[in-house]
């Protein structure tokens, strides 16, 4: 039987990496991206012809609507959302609308157009915020810092509650920081990646970083969109905690990035209080064991894999931006 995909979100990290595997298990691929005046396409170049695209957006309900109903999804993947963490702050308003309500949207469009499409809500470990509990698991409670965080916490909810009012399949991911060669510039790991390529090549003299000692468990994006669509492959729906249960903190991120190209950090990286947030999220650390036993999911790609894939890539990246350039 064809199977068909729609990704909210299919030009960020997570959507590219998606829509790759579903590719690969043989569906057929939408994606819904919002209209900008630049091509926002970049993550996606590979398999652009592999994938429709459709225009749409979170904050408009009618566009979600007709989407669905063009499009006819098996099963929906709500990857979209304001993202960064800094930013929520300085958007809460529009955070909340995409990042909270926008979900509502989805799942209303969803009791519209099909109430048998199988939902995914792409959930975050920023609700655990000032944690409770260590490690963090599907029944740790929330304590959100941020605007980001309180909104993926109505996000989380409202998918709950449409599963026990309207018995829709909805699934959420409490998924933990991911990574890769793919994730934005202004998250710190590809900052960092970024900064040691940079400075290895010549081109950048200092790395200016905030928090150094917040500790994250950090997975790799590839590994953990699997785990996305195993939730949607269950016999029934329901919440699970995606992580590595392995945490590190920035230093020691920044420390292995600085050695695979011979640096030492304590030359190069300096502390900037603006990158400092208002309130942090000092430790994040998960349990994956439900997402182990009910869906034998298991991340492949090791921390230190992860820190030296990135450096790798971006150095290849910025010598071919200097060829270029020269
Ligand atoms: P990302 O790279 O920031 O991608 C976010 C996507 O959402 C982009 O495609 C963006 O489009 C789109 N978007 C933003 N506002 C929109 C709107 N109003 N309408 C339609 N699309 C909109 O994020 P990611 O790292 O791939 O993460 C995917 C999802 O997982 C997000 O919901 C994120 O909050 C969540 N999450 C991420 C992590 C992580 O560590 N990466 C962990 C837990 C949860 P543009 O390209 O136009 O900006
Ligand atoms: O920060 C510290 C910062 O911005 C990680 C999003 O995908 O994961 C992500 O949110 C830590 C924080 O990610 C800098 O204070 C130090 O403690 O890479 P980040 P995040 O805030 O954890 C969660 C799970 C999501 O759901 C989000 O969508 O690093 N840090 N110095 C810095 N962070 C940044 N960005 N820049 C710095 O210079």
């Amino acid at each position: 039987m064809s199977r068909t995909a729609l990704i909210t979100g299919i030009t960020g990290q997570d959507g590219a990496y998606l829509a790759k595997l579903l590719l690969d298990k043989g569906y057929q691929v939408h994606g819904m991206m919002r209209r900008s005046s630049t091509e926002t396409l970049e993550r996606i170049t590979d398999i652009r012809e592999d994938i429709e695209i459709h225009q749409g957006d979170l904050l408009d309900q009618l566009s979600l609507v007709r989407l669905l109903e063009e499009t006819q999804p098996t099963e929906l993947y709500n990857l979209a959302a304001q993202s960064f963490v800094p930013t929520s702050w300085s958007q809460p308003i529009l955070t909340g609308e995409t990042t909270g309500l926008g979900v509502t949207r989805i799942l209303e469009a969803i009791r519209q157009v099909n109430p048998a499409i199988r939902m995914y809500q792409a959930s975050s470990s920023e609700m655990f915020g000032k944690v409770q509990e260590t490690p963090q698991t599907e029944s740790t409670p929330f304590y959100p810092r941020s605007p980001y965080g309180v909104a993926k916490v109505y996000g989380y909810w409202i998918t709950i509650n449409y599963r026990e009012s309207y018995d829709l399949f909805a699934s959420n991911g409490i998924l933990f920081n991911h990574e890769s060669p793919l994730r934005g510039l202004e998250f710190v790991t590809r900052k960092i990646t970024d900064g040691v390529a940079r400075i290895k090549l010549g081109v950048q003299d200092k790395l200016l970083l905030g928090n150094l000692e917040a500790k994250r468990d950090w997975g790799f994006a590839g590994d953990f969109v699997n785990a996305m669509w195993l939730m949607l492959q269950a016999d029934k729906p329901d919440d699970y905690v995606v992580a590595t249960g392995e945490q590190h903190s920035v230093r020691e991120f920044c420390e292995i990035a600085f050695d695979t190209v011979g640096l030492k950090l304590e030359d190069y990286v300096g502390v900037d209080p603006r990158f400092y947030r208002p309130a942090e999220v000092e430790t994040l650390l998960g349990d994956p064991t439900k997402a182990r036993t009910e869906l034998g999911w298991e991340p492949e790609i090791s921390f230190e894999q992860l820190v030296t894939m990135m450096v790798e890539e971006d150095l290849q990246r910025i010598e071919r931006e200097i060829k270029i350039g020269s």
